[in-house]
């Protein structure tokens, strides 16, 4: 048996859309994560493991080898600043835009509007990058409650159908990026066990639907 493999994923959708390409790379998971309590999961190769983590902790997990590889949306990369990590794969899964969405029509502020969002690093460069005087406040969900209590003018949150943003009377204003979900590599880990990851990063590439 060679050396043990760690993969870590979040549970939702990125899970549930990684699973077929794991699958075409021979990954199988023995347990199921939204029964299971377990957060290593055992696969059908005894040295390959799964950890579930919440979304915004995988790029971290990856970074310091605690997971040899992972699956993290763009928008989570873009926030983390993608230190310690290759990205050698788009698996256009959990396709969504990160947008800036507000109240529509409603008249621009003179001065320094604010934007709640969870996204602040990649909020403040945006806004920062052109010359745009903003107050960025931090908050760790429900993001479009902000705008309808008055606490921001704008958020910067990710959009797929719309759906959330036009239930709750706002409409998405300005395009930051497309985001779909990638691959993520420990650089240490890509040299150590270069020849393994290689053949499951080329099964999952072939496995990916364009
Ligand atoms: O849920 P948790 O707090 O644990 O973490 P998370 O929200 O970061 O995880 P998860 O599983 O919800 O999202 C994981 C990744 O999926 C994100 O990092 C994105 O890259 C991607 N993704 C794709 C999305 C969406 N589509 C999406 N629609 N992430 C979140 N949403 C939200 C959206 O913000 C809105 O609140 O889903 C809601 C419905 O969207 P609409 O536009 O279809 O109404
Ligand atoms: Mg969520």
């Amino acid at each position: 048996m060679s050396a043990p493999l760690t993969i870590a994923l979040s549970k939702g959708r990125i899970f549930k859309e990684t699973l077929p390409l794991l699958a075409a790379a021979g990954i199988v998971p023995i347990d199921d994560p939204d029964t299971s309590r377990k957060l290593i999961l055992d696969t059908q190769q005894a040295d390959v493991k799964l950890v579930i983590i919440r979304a915004t902790d995988v790029p971290t997990y990856v970074q310091y080898g605690a997971a040899d590889m992972g699956v993290a949306g763009k928008d989570v990369l873009l926030e983390h600043g993608g230190e310690g990590l290759y990205e050698p794969l788009d698996l256009n899964i959990a396709r969504c835009r990160l947008m800036v969405a507000g109240h529509p029509g409603q008249p621009p502020r003179l001065s320094r509007p604010r934007v709640a969002t969870k996204y602040a690093n990649t909020t403040r460069r945006w806004f920062a990058d052109q010359g745009r005087q903003v107050e960025v406040i931090k908050l760790y969900g429900s993001m479009e409650l902000a705008p309808l209590v008055g606490l921001a003018d704008y958020i910067v949150d990710v959009v797929d159908t719309g759906n959330t943003l036009k239930a709750n009377g706002l409409a998405p204003l300005e395009h930051i990026a497309d985001i779909s979900s990638r691959l993520v590599i420990n650089k240490a880990a890509m040299k150590m066990k270069h020849a393994r990851i290689k053949a499951i990063m080329a099964r999952m590439a072939a496995a990916v639907s364009v």
